[in-house]
Protein backbone atom coordinates (compact mmCIF):
# COMPACT_ATOMS: atom_id res chain seq x y z
CA UNK A 1 0.00 0.00 0.00
CA UNK A 2 2.97 2.45 0.65
CA UNK A 3 1.06 5.28 2.28
CA UNK A 4 3.29 8.56 2.02
CA UNK A 5 3.17 10.64 4.66
CA UNK A 6 3.10 6.52 6.75
CA UNK A 7 -0.76 7.11 8.69
CA UNK A 8 -0.41 6.45 12.11
CA UNK A 9 -2.18 3.13 12.06
CA UNK A 10 -2.77 0.63 9.48
CA UNK A 11 -4.79 -2.71 9.90
CA UNK A 12 -5.37 -5.15 6.98
CA UNK A 13 -7.35 -8.52 7.76
CA UNK A 14 -6.89 -9.96 4.52
CA UNK A 15 -6.11 -10.22 0.63
CA UNK A 16 -9.23 -8.91 0.30
CA UNK A 17 -10.38 -5.79 -1.89
CA UNK A 18 -13.18 -3.88 -2.65
CA UNK A 19 -13.89 -3.12 -6.41
CA UNK A 20 -15.49 -0.01 -7.65
CA UNK A 21 -17.55 -0.43 -10.72
CA UNK A 22 -20.05 1.67 -13.07
CA UNK A 23 -22.54 1.25 -10.10
CA UNK A 24 -20.54 2.86 -7.62
CA UNK A 25 -22.07 5.52 -5.41
CA UNK A 26 -20.72 8.87 -3.78
CA UNK A 27 -22.27 9.76 -0.80
CA UNK A 28 -22.38 11.51 2.49
CA UNK A 29 -24.19 14.16 4.94
CA UNK A 30 -23.95 17.56 5.60
CA UNK A 31 -20.54 19.12 5.69
CA UNK A 32 -18.65 16.40 3.06
CA UNK A 33 -20.30 18.23 0.16
CA UNK A 34 -16.62 19.91 -1.19
CA UNK A 35 -14.87 16.88 -0.56
CA UNK A 36 -17.56 14.58 -2.61
CA UNK A 37 -16.86 17.49 -5.33
CA UNK A 38 -13.50 16.60 -4.92
CA UNK A 39 -13.15 13.13 -5.23
CA UNK A 40 -15.79 13.12 -8.20
CA UNK A 41 -13.61 15.43 -9.71
CA UNK A 42 -10.29 14.36 -9.03
CA UNK A 43 -10.96 10.07 -8.90
CA UNK A 44 -13.70 10.57 -11.98
CA UNK A 45 -11.08 11.73 -14.15
CA UNK A 46 -8.13 9.83 -13.22
CA UNK A 47 -10.64 6.17 -13.10
CA UNK A 48 -12.85 7.35 -15.80
CA UNK A 49 -15.86 6.25 -13.07
CA UNK A 50 -18.43 8.86 -12.71
CA UNK A 51 -19.42 8.06 -8.94
CA UNK A 52 -23.20 8.14 -9.85
CA UNK A 53 -24.56 4.93 -9.18
CA UNK A 54 -26.58 3.43 -6.34
CA UNK A 55 -24.34 0.20 -5.04
CA UNK A 56 -21.44 0.27 -2.70
CA UNK A 57 -18.87 2.91 -3.39
CA UNK A 58 -17.61 5.62 -1.04
CA UNK A 59 -19.15 7.14 2.00
CA UNK A 60 -18.22 10.23 4.10
CA UNK A 61 -19.01 11.00 7.34
CA UNK A 62 -18.87 14.16 10.00
CA UNK A 63 -18.67 12.30 13.12
CA UNK A 64 -18.05 13.50 16.92
CA UNK A 65 -15.28 12.58 18.87
CA UNK A 66 -12.36 12.66 16.11
CA UNK A 67 -9.80 15.80 16.60
CA UNK A 68 -8.93 18.12 14.06
CA UNK A 69 -7.58 17.19 10.45
CA UNK A 70 -8.30 12.89 12.67
CA UNK A 71 -9.78 10.82 10.01
CA UNK A 72 -10.28 7.06 9.65
CA UNK A 73 -10.81 5.29 6.42
CA UNK A 74 -12.89 1.56 6.06
CA UNK A 75 -12.53 -0.40 3.67
CA UNK A 76 -14.98 -3.03 3.38
CA UNK A 77 -16.79 -5.51 1.20
CA UNK A 78 -19.52 -2.87 1.45
CA UNK A 79 -17.35 -0.07 0.07
CA UNK A 80 -15.20 2.83 1.66
CA UNK A 81 -16.32 4.58 4.59
CA UNK A 82 -14.26 8.05 5.42
CA UNK A 83 -15.01 9.36 8.76
CA UNK A 84 -13.82 12.78 10.27
CA UNK A 85 -14.75 15.03 12.93
CA UNK A 86 -14.43 18.12 10.23
CA UNK A 87 -13.46 18.70 6.64
CA UNK A 88 -9.78 18.97 6.45
CA UNK A 89 -9.91 15.38 8.00
CA UNK A 90 -12.32 13.90 5.42
CA UNK A 91 -10.24 15.45 2.57
CA UNK A 92 -7.41 13.81 4.06
CA UNK A 93 -8.97 10.61 3.81
CA UNK A 94 -9.84 11.35 0.25
CA UNK A 95 -6.34 11.48 -0.60
CA UNK A 96 -5.02 8.15 1.41
CA UNK A 97 -7.75 6.46 -0.65
CA UNK A 98 -6.41 7.95 -3.46
CA UNK A 99 -2.91 6.14 -3.16
CA UNK A 100 -4.49 3.22 -2.08
CA UNK A 101 -6.07 2.98 -5.60
CA UNK A 102 -2.82 3.19 -7.40
CA UNK A 103 -0.25 5.53 -9.28
CA UNK A 104 -2.89 5.58 -12.23
CA UNK A 105 -5.49 7.15 -9.68
CA UNK A 106 -3.05 10.30 -10.44
CA UNK A 107 -3.82 11.06 -13.62
CA UNK A 108 -5.97 13.04 -15.35
CA UNK A 109 -7.56 10.39 -17.99
CA UNK A 110 -7.93 6.90 -17.15
CA UNK A 111 -5.94 4.59 -18.86
CA UNK A 112 -8.66 1.75 -17.93
CA UNK A 113 -12.31 1.77 -17.16
CA UNK A 114 -12.44 -1.39 -15.02
CA UNK A 115 -10.24 -2.99 -12.50
CA UNK A 116 -10.48 -0.26 -9.65
CA UNK A 117 -9.76 -2.11 -6.17
CA UNK A 118 -8.81 -1.02 -2.77
CA UNK A 119 -7.54 -3.13 -0.32
CA UNK A 120 -9.94 -3.71 2.30
CA UNK A 121 -8.05 -2.02 5.30
CA UNK A 122 -8.83 0.22 8.30
CA UNK A 123 -6.40 3.54 8.88
CA UNK A 124 -6.86 5.57 11.56
CA UNK A 125 -4.65 8.95 10.89
CA UNK A 126 -4.03 12.14 12.24
CA UNK A 127 -1.70 14.64 11.33
CA UNK A 128 1.94 15.42 13.96
CA UNK A 129 1.87 19.45 13.43
CA UNK A 130 -1.35 21.56 12.10
CA UNK A 131 0.93 23.97 9.83
CA UNK A 132 2.63 21.55 6.96
CA UNK A 133 4.20 24.15 5.03
CA UNK A 134 6.31 24.83 1.80
CA UNK A 135 7.11 28.51 0.38
CA UNK A 136 7.16 29.30 -2.72
CA UNK A 137 9.40 32.04 -3.62
CA UNK A 138 7.29 34.05 -6.66
CA UNK A 139 9.41 37.04 -6.41
CA UNK A 140 13.21 36.24 -7.26
CA UNK A 141 11.40 34.39 -10.11
CA UNK A 142 7.66 34.61 -11.29
CA UNK A 143 6.02 31.59 -11.19
CA UNK A 144 3.10 31.55 -13.31
CA UNK A 145 -0.42 31.10 -11.74
CA UNK A 146 -1.20 27.75 -13.63
CA UNK A 147 2.15 26.27 -12.29
CA UNK A 148 0.93 27.46 -8.32
CA UNK A 149 -2.78 25.58 -8.65
CA UNK A 150 -0.50 23.24 -9.71
CA UNK A 151 1.66 23.06 -6.41
CA UNK A 152 -1.33 23.73 -4.13
CA UNK A 153 -2.02 20.23 -5.37
CA UNK A 154 1.11 18.90 -4.74
CA UNK A 155 0.63 19.82 -1.43
CA UNK A 156 -2.36 18.83 -1.13
CA UNK A 157 -1.50 15.25 -2.52
CA UNK A 158 1.36 15.05 0.52
CA UNK A 159 -1.18 16.16 3.11
CA UNK A 160 0.75 19.65 3.47
CA UNK A 161 -1.45 22.00 4.36
CA UNK A 162 0.05 25.64 4.00
CA UNK A 163 1.52 27.39 0.89
CA UNK A 164 3.88 30.03 2.43
CA UNK A 165 3.62 32.29 -0.95
CA UNK A 166 6.65 35.00 -0.62
CA UNK A 167 5.30 37.12 -3.05
CA UNK A 168 7.78 40.36 -2.33
CA UNK A 169 11.45 40.56 -2.54
CA UNK A 170 13.77 43.02 -3.80
CA UNK A 171 13.98 41.17 -6.95
CA UNK A 172 10.38 41.68 -7.75
CA UNK A 173 6.85 42.42 -6.39
CA UNK A 174 4.37 39.82 -7.28
CA UNK A 175 0.68 41.04 -5.90
CA UNK A 176 -1.36 43.90 -7.77
CA UNK A 177 -1.99 46.75 -5.39
CA UNK A 178 -4.69 49.04 -6.87
CA UNK A 179 -3.86 52.02 -4.73
CA UNK A 180 0.16 51.79 -5.88
CA UNK A 181 -0.09 50.54 -9.55
CA UNK A 182 3.51 51.07 -9.70
CA UNK A 183 4.72 48.62 -7.23
CA UNK A 184 3.85 45.89 -10.26
CA UNK A 185 4.17 48.16 -13.41
CA UNK A 186 7.69 48.53 -12.22
CA UNK A 187 8.84 46.56 -9.41
CA UNK A 188 7.20 43.19 -11.19
CA UNK A 189 9.74 43.59 -14.13
CA UNK A 190 13.71 43.37 -14.45
CA UNK A 191 15.87 44.39 -16.79
CA UNK A 192 17.43 40.99 -16.81
CA UNK A 193 17.23 37.31 -15.21
CA UNK A 194 19.02 36.11 -12.12
CA UNK A 195 21.49 33.42 -13.25
CA UNK A 196 19.46 30.77 -14.13
CA UNK A 197 20.53 26.70 -14.30
CA UNK A 198 19.18 26.56 -18.14
CA UNK A 199 21.34 29.10 -18.41
CA UNK A 200 24.01 27.43 -17.57
CA UNK A 201 25.18 30.07 -14.71
CA UNK A 202 25.17 32.63 -16.94
CA UNK A 203 22.71 35.57 -17.18
CA UNK A 204 21.06 35.61 -20.30
CA UNK A 205 20.00 39.07 -20.01
CA UNK A 206 16.45 38.47 -20.84
CA UNK A 207 14.14 40.71 -19.09
CA UNK A 208 12.27 39.07 -16.43
CA UNK A 209 9.10 39.65 -14.37
CA UNK A 210 5.31 38.99 -14.03
CA UNK A 211 2.92 39.25 -11.42
CA UNK A 212 -0.63 38.16 -10.17
CA UNK A 213 -3.91 40.36 -10.41
CA UNK A 214 -6.06 40.64 -6.81
CA UNK A 215 -8.25 37.81 -8.49
CA UNK A 216 -5.69 35.67 -9.63
CA UNK A 217 -5.09 35.76 -5.56
CA UNK A 218 -8.47 34.88 -5.25
CA UNK A 219 -8.78 32.18 -7.09
CA UNK A 220 -5.54 30.54 -5.84
CA UNK A 221 -6.87 30.88 -1.81
CA UNK A 222 -10.36 29.82 -2.97
CA UNK A 223 -8.83 26.66 -4.92
CA UNK A 224 -6.39 26.04 -1.95
CA UNK A 225 -9.33 26.17 0.03
CA UNK A 226 -11.01 23.76 -1.41
CA UNK A 227 -8.06 21.48 -0.47
CA UNK A 228 -7.82 22.70 2.76
CA UNK A 229 -4.42 24.16 2.27
CA UNK A 230 -4.11 27.76 3.89
CA UNK A 231 -1.94 30.25 1.37
CA UNK A 232 -0.22 32.79 4.07
CA UNK A 233 1.13 35.96 2.27
CA UNK A 234 4.38 37.03 2.97
CA UNK A 235 4.98 40.79 2.40
CA UNK A 236 8.78 41.35 3.03
CA UNK A 237 9.88 45.01 5.20
CA UNK A 238 11.45 46.60 5.97
CA UNK A 239 14.18 44.79 4.05
CA UNK A 240 14.37 42.93 1.16
CA UNK A 241 12.26 45.87 -0.56
CA UNK A 242 14.04 47.20 -3.33
CA UNK A 243 11.56 46.64 -5.84
CA UNK A 244 9.12 48.37 -3.50
CA UNK A 245 11.30 51.41 -3.36
CA UNK A 246 12.25 51.22 -7.28
CA UNK A 247 8.03 51.56 -8.02
CA UNK A 248 7.99 54.16 -5.04
CA UNK A 249 11.72 56.28 -4.49
CA UNK A 250 9.39 57.90 -1.65
CA UNK A 251 9.80 54.77 0.43
CA UNK A 252 13.38 54.30 0.73
CA UNK A 253 16.69 56.67 2.46
CA UNK A 254 16.17 59.30 0.53
CA UNK A 255 18.82 61.17 2.34
CA UNK A 256 21.00 58.58 2.12
CA UNK A 257 20.55 57.35 -1.63
CA UNK A 258 19.93 58.32 -4.62
CA UNK A 259 16.45 56.45 -4.36
CA UNK A 260 15.38 57.66 -7.70
CA UNK A 261 17.74 56.16 -9.47
CA UNK A 262 17.28 52.60 -8.29
CA UNK A 263 15.28 49.46 -10.08
CA UNK A 264 14.21 46.05 -9.58
CA UNK A 265 17.55 44.41 -8.53
CA UNK A 266 19.53 41.96 -10.61
CA UNK A 267 21.25 40.08 -8.57
CA UNK A 268 21.16 37.91 -5.27
CA UNK A 269 21.81 37.87 -1.69
CA UNK A 270 21.46 40.77 0.77
CA UNK A 271 20.26 44.59 -0.27
CA UNK A 272 21.42 47.52 1.58
CA UNK A 273 18.79 49.13 0.48
CA UNK A 274 15.78 49.04 3.18
CA UNK A 275 12.41 50.71 3.90
CA UNK A 276 13.11 54.42 5.69
CA UNK A 277 11.15 55.04 9.06
CA UNK A 278 8.66 57.99 7.83
CA UNK A 279 4.69 58.07 9.10
CA UNK A 280 4.37 57.58 5.15
CA UNK A 281 6.10 54.49 4.79
CA UNK A 282 4.09 52.91 7.43
CA UNK A 283 1.15 54.21 6.02
CA UNK A 284 1.82 53.22 3.22
CA UNK A 285 2.60 49.41 3.93
CA UNK A 286 -0.93 49.97 5.89
CA UNK A 287 -2.26 50.52 2.73
CA UNK A 288 -1.01 47.71 1.46
CA UNK A 289 -1.65 45.70 3.89
CA UNK A 290 -5.80 46.52 3.81
CA UNK A 291 -5.46 45.19 0.10
CA UNK A 292 -3.80 42.14 1.52
CA UNK A 293 -6.43 41.05 4.15
CA UNK A 294 -8.85 41.52 2.09
CA UNK A 295 -7.64 38.95 -0.41
CA UNK A 296 -5.98 36.34 2.40
CA UNK A 297 -8.23 35.29 5.32
CA UNK A 298 -5.49 33.65 6.61
CA UNK A 299 -5.13 34.56 10.42
CA UNK A 300 -1.00 34.61 9.84
CA UNK A 301 0.55 37.38 7.93
CA UNK A 302 4.01 36.59 6.68
CA UNK A 303 5.94 40.28 7.33
CA UNK A 304 9.36 38.98 6.67
CA UNK A 305 11.80 41.11 8.58
CA UNK A 306 14.58 39.04 7.72
CA UNK A 307 18.26 40.39 6.82
CA UNK A 308 17.67 43.79 7.07
CA UNK A 309 21.01 45.47 6.58
CA UNK A 310 21.19 49.06 9.03
CA UNK A 311 23.93 50.59 7.27
CA UNK A 312 21.52 53.03 5.80
CA UNK A 313 19.76 53.73 9.12
CA UNK A 314 22.74 54.39 10.78
CA UNK A 315 23.61 57.43 8.01
CA UNK A 316 19.87 58.44 7.60
CA UNK A 317 19.11 61.69 9.49
CA UNK A 318 16.03 61.06 9.55
CA UNK A 319 16.66 57.51 10.95
CA UNK A 320 18.37 58.70 13.30
CA UNK A 321 15.67 61.23 14.91
CA UNK A 322 13.22 58.55 14.93
CA UNK A 323 15.79 56.37 17.09
CA UNK A 324 16.06 59.45 19.41
CA UNK A 325 12.11 60.39 19.74
CA UNK A 326 11.46 57.09 20.25
CA UNK A 327 14.17 56.56 22.82
CA UNK A 328 15.12 53.88 20.99
CA UNK A 329 18.76 52.13 22.01
CA UNK A 330 19.69 51.37 18.65
CA UNK A 331 18.82 50.02 14.96
CA UNK A 332 17.60 46.51 15.96
CA UNK A 333 15.01 48.43 18.51
CA UNK A 334 13.80 50.76 15.29
CA UNK A 335 13.39 47.36 12.91
CA UNK A 336 11.47 45.52 16.47
CA UNK A 337 9.30 49.26 16.66
CA UNK A 338 8.48 48.89 13.07
CA UNK A 339 6.88 45.18 13.80
CA UNK A 340 5.62 46.05 16.64
CA UNK A 341 3.56 48.41 14.90
CA UNK A 342 2.46 46.18 12.29
CA UNK A 343 1.80 42.99 15.20
CA UNK A 344 -0.72 45.82 17.15
CA UNK A 345 -2.66 46.39 13.77
CA UNK A 346 -2.81 43.11 12.33
CA UNK A 347 -3.88 42.24 15.71
CA UNK A 348 -6.62 44.89 15.55
CA UNK A 349 -7.94 43.24 12.64
CA UNK A 350 -7.91 39.98 14.01
CA UNK A 351 -5.40 38.63 12.60
CA UNK A 352 -1.35 37.54 13.66
CA UNK A 353 2.42 38.43 12.35
CA UNK A 354 4.67 35.81 11.91
CA UNK A 355 7.86 36.87 10.49
CA UNK A 356 11.80 35.46 10.17
CA UNK A 357 13.13 34.82 13.29
CA UNK A 358 15.14 37.94 12.92
CA UNK A 359 12.22 39.79 14.23
CA UNK A 360 13.32 38.60 17.99
CA UNK A 361 16.42 40.81 17.38
CA UNK A 362 15.61 44.35 19.05
CA UNK A 363 12.52 42.90 21.04
CA UNK A 364 10.01 40.14 19.63
CA UNK A 365 6.55 41.76 18.98
CA UNK A 366 3.64 40.36 21.66
CA UNK A 367 1.74 38.26 19.47
CA UNK A 368 4.44 37.84 16.82
CA UNK A 369 5.22 34.23 15.39
CA UNK A 370 8.71 33.18 14.52
CA UNK A 371 9.46 30.99 11.18
CA UNK A 372 12.70 30.18 12.35
CA UNK A 373 15.16 29.66 9.70
CA UNK A 374 18.66 30.31 10.99
CA UNK A 375 18.65 26.81 12.40
CA UNK A 376 16.73 26.67 15.80
CA UNK A 377 17.75 28.53 18.02
CA UNK A 378 15.40 31.43 17.60
CA UNK A 379 12.38 28.75 17.54
CA UNK A 380 13.42 27.76 20.84
CA UNK A 381 13.97 31.21 22.54
CA UNK A 382 10.79 32.70 21.14
CA UNK A 383 8.80 28.51 21.83
CA UNK A 384 10.33 29.57 25.75
CA UNK A 385 9.09 33.25 25.22
CA UNK A 386 5.76 31.67 24.80
CA UNK A 387 5.38 32.27 21.13
CA UNK A 388 4.35 30.32 18.13
CA UNK A 389 7.02 28.80 16.54
CA UNK A 390 7.19 27.43 12.50
CA UNK A 391 10.37 25.24 12.10
CA UNK A 392 12.23 25.50 9.00
CA UNK A 393 15.81 25.66 9.44
CA UNK A 394 18.09 26.24 6.61
CA UNK A 395 20.36 23.43 6.85
CA UNK A 396 18.12 21.05 6.97
CA UNK A 397 15.10 21.92 4.98
CA UNK A 398 15.81 24.38 2.75
CA UNK A 399 15.01 22.86 -0.92
CA UNK A 400 16.87 25.08 -2.95
CA UNK A 401 20.21 23.41 -2.08
CA UNK A 402 21.58 20.96 -3.63
CA UNK A 403 20.67 17.09 -3.52
CA UNK A 404 23.93 15.33 -3.76
CA UNK A 405 28.08 16.67 -4.40
CA UNK A 406 27.93 16.01 -7.88
CA UNK A 407 29.71 18.28 -10.07
CA UNK A 408 26.47 17.97 -12.59
CA UNK A 409 23.98 18.85 -9.69
CA UNK A 410 22.11 22.46 -10.82
CA UNK A 411 23.54 25.49 -9.81
CA UNK A 412 24.77 24.17 -6.22
CA UNK A 413 23.04 26.63 -3.52
CA UNK A 414 24.58 25.55 -0.04
CA UNK A 415 24.93 22.36 1.72
CA UNK A 416 24.16 19.00 0.23
CA UNK A 417 20.52 18.25 1.71
CA UNK A 418 19.64 14.16 -0.03
CA UNK A 419 16.55 13.10 0.54
CA UNK A 420 17.55 11.00 3.47
CA UNK A 421 18.75 13.99 5.28
CA UNK A 422 15.18 15.29 4.86
CA UNK A 423 13.71 11.90 6.13
CA UNK A 424 16.22 12.27 9.23
CA UNK A 425 14.95 16.10 10.14
CA UNK A 426 13.51 16.32 13.52
CA UNK A 427 11.53 19.55 13.95
CA UNK A 428 11.86 19.64 17.60
CA UNK A 429 15.34 19.81 18.67
CA UNK A 430 16.61 18.29 22.25
CA UNK A 431 15.98 21.80 24.02
CA UNK A 432 12.24 21.79 22.88
CA UNK A 433 12.13 18.06 23.61
CA UNK A 434 12.90 17.82 27.27
CA UNK A 435 10.51 21.45 27.48
CA UNK A 436 7.13 20.12 26.65
CA UNK A 437 5.55 23.87 27.61
CA UNK A 438 7.93 25.12 25.28
CA UNK A 439 7.53 22.68 22.56
CA UNK A 440 3.59 22.99 22.06
CA UNK A 441 4.53 26.48 20.61
CA UNK A 442 6.04 24.44 17.86
CA UNK A 443 2.86 24.80 15.61
CA UNK A 444 4.53 23.39 12.50
CA UNK A 445 7.47 23.04 10.24
CA UNK A 446 8.09 24.37 6.79
CA UNK A 447 10.22 23.63 3.92
CA UNK A 448 11.44 26.60 2.13
CA UNK A 449 11.68 26.60 -1.95
CA UNK A 450 14.41 29.56 -2.50
CA UNK A 451 14.03 30.56 -6.38
CA UNK A 452 16.94 32.48 -7.01
CA UNK A 453 18.35 29.90 -9.07
CA UNK A 454 14.66 28.51 -9.97
CA UNK A 455 13.87 30.04 -13.04
CA UNK A 456 10.71 27.77 -14.29
CA UNK A 457 8.16 25.21 -12.73
CA UNK A 458 10.81 22.01 -13.85
CA UNK A 459 13.96 23.63 -11.92
CA UNK A 460 10.94 23.92 -8.99
CA UNK A 461 9.85 20.34 -9.20
CA UNK A 462 13.45 19.07 -9.86
CA UNK A 463 14.48 20.63 -6.33
CA UNK A 464 11.43 20.35 -4.64
CA UNK A 465 11.17 16.27 -5.07
CA UNK A 466 11.21 13.38 -3.83
CA UNK A 467 12.73 15.67 -1.09
CA UNK A 468 9.18 16.94 -0.01
CA UNK A 469 7.45 13.43 0.18
CA UNK A 470 10.58 12.78 3.11
CA UNK A 471 9.18 16.38 4.35
CA UNK A 472 5.33 15.47 4.30
CA UNK A 473 6.16 12.52 6.37
CA UNK A 474 8.46 14.03 9.00
CA UNK A 475 5.71 16.61 9.53
CA UNK A 476 2.63 14.73 9.22
CA UNK A 477 3.42 11.24 10.96
CA UNK A 478 4.91 10.57 14.05
CA UNK A 479 8.24 8.87 13.50
CA UNK A 480 10.77 8.45 16.28
CA UNK A 481 12.71 11.79 17.35
CA UNK A 482 16.08 10.54 16.90
CA UNK A 483 16.97 10.54 13.39
CA UNK A 484 19.36 7.75 13.52
CA UNK A 485 16.01 5.79 14.60
CA UNK A 486 13.84 6.90 11.70
CA UNK A 487 13.34 3.95 9.60
CA UNK A 488 14.42 4.98 5.76
CA UNK A 489 14.71 1.61 4.57
CA UNK A 490 11.40 1.44 5.28
CA UNK A 491 10.47 4.95 3.43
CA UNK A 492 12.63 3.94 0.59
CA UNK A 493 10.84 1.11 -0.46
CA UNK A 494 7.44 2.86 0.18
CA UNK A 495 9.11 5.86 -2.43
CA UNK A 496 9.09 3.09 -4.96
CA UNK A 497 5.55 2.73 -5.03
CA UNK A 498 5.38 6.87 -4.68
CA UNK A 499 7.77 7.71 -7.55
CA UNK A 500 5.27 5.80 -9.61
CA UNK A 501 2.40 8.97 -8.52
CA UNK A 502 4.12 11.57 -9.22
CA UNK A 503 5.28 10.17 -12.17
CA UNK A 504 1.33 9.89 -12.89
CA UNK A 505 1.21 13.20 -12.06
CA UNK A 506 3.93 14.71 -13.94
CA UNK A 507 6.53 15.54 -11.23
CA UNK A 508 9.23 15.96 -13.30
CA UNK A 509 12.00 14.91 -9.16
CA UNK A 510 15.42 14.29 -9.21
CA UNK A 511 15.81 10.63 -10.19
CA UNK A 512 17.96 8.80 -7.75
CA UNK A 513 20.74 7.92 -10.10
CA UNK A 514 21.33 11.81 -10.86
CA UNK A 515 20.54 15.14 -12.34
CA UNK A 516 18.26 14.58 -15.55
CA UNK A 517 19.99 15.86 -18.44
CA UNK A 518 18.29 19.16 -19.47
C1 LIG B 1 18.06 33.36 3.01
S1 LIG B 1 15.45 32.58 4.54
C2 LIG B 1 16.96 34.17 2.80
C3 LIG B 1 16.36 34.25 1.45
C4 LIG B 1 17.20 33.53 0.44
C5 LIG B 1 17.66 32.20 0.99
C6 LIG B 1 18.44 31.36 0.00
C7 LIG B 1 15.45 34.06 4.60
C8 LIG B 1 14.55 34.57 5.56
N1 LIG B 1 16.26 34.78 3.81
O1 LIG B 1 16.16 35.59 1.12
O2 LIG B 1 16.43 33.37 -0.70
O3 LIG B 1 18.46 32.44 2.13
O4 LIG B 1 18.65 30.06 0.48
Amino acid sequence: MDLIPAPLDIRTDDDLTFLFDAESGLGGGPGTERVRHWLRATLGAATGLLLTGTGPGIELAVVPGLGSEEYRLEVTGGGVLISAGDEAGLFWGAQTLRQLLGPDAYRRAPLRRDGWAVPRVTVADAPRFGWRGVLLDVSRHFLPKADVLRYVDLLAAHKLNVLHLHLTDDQGWRIEIKRYPKLTEVGGWRERSMVGYRSGGERDNRPHGGYYTQDDLREIVAYAADRQVTVVPEIDVPGHAQAAVAAYPELGNQDVVDTGALSTWTDWGINPNVLNVEDSTIRFYENVLEEVLDIFPSTFIHLGGDECPKEQWKASAAAQNRIKELELADEDELQSWFLRHFDSWLAERGRRLIGWDEILEGGLAPGAAVSSWRGYAGGVAAAKAGHDVVMCPEQQVYLDHRQAAGPDEPIPVGWVRSLEDVYRFEPLPPALRQDPEAAAHVIGTQANLWSEFMDDARDVDYRAFPRLAAFAEVAWSRLPQLPEDRDWDGFSARMETHYRRLDALGVEYRPADGPKPW
